[in-house]
């Protein structure tokens, strides 16, 4: 299957999202305890639910993982995932960072953080794809990608946009 193709098949992809804190030279990450994405380290997220919008989704997931509140988030990626053999992991990922919240971010049943520094983000113990786009967000920029993924949880096939502004 090629990246095309998996466009073609999946025109309607689930949402979920993915939000970042940032403070000074610092950012947010948190090891996922279960699930999808187990034993990686990511931002805080999850699915969209029925009734919700993103924004206010990004907000639950960030109180429920990792108890935090979110005063101000601002978009700054899509990123929409596709898995040869795994269709039902198919999903568009929504990504935020946030320099304004309340609260310490605390360790919950789905995710233990960590701040980290810029340059110590540990991009070997995260999804692949993380590499090509978590240092535009960290340096303010924004983007939108496509990503192919084989059974290996490898990326076959990329396609990425980065906007600068
Ligand atoms: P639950 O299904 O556990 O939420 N997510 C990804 N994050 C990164 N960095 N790379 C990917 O590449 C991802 N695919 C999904 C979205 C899943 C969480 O994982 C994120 C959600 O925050 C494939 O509810």
């Amino acid at each position: 299957m090629t990246l095309k193709e998996a466009i073609a098949q999946n025109t309607k992809l689930r949402q979920a999202t993915l939000l970042f804190l940032i403070k000074e030279g610092e950012i947010l990450l948190a090891m996922k305890k279960r699930g999808f994405g187990v034993n990686k380290w990511n931002g805080v997220g999850g699915k969209v639910q029925p009734g919700e919008s993103v924004e206010e989704a990004a907000k639950r997931e960030t109180r429920e993982e990792i108890g935090v509140e979110v005063d101000h988030l601002e978009k700054v990626g899509e990123l929409n995932f596709y898995f040869e053999n795994k269709s039902d992991w198919n999903q568009q990922v929504i990504v935020y960072r946030s320099q304004d919240w309340r609260g310490e971010p605390q360790e919950s049943e789905e995710m233990a953080p960590k701040w980290v520094r810029f340059d110590e983000v540990p991009y070997k113990e995260m999804w692949e794809d993380d590499a090509d786009w978590l240092p535009h967000l960290i340096e303010g920029r924004r983007f939108e990608a496509y990503f192919l993924f084989d059974d290996e949880e490898k990326v076959k096939e990329k396609e990425m946009r980065v906007i600068v502004l």
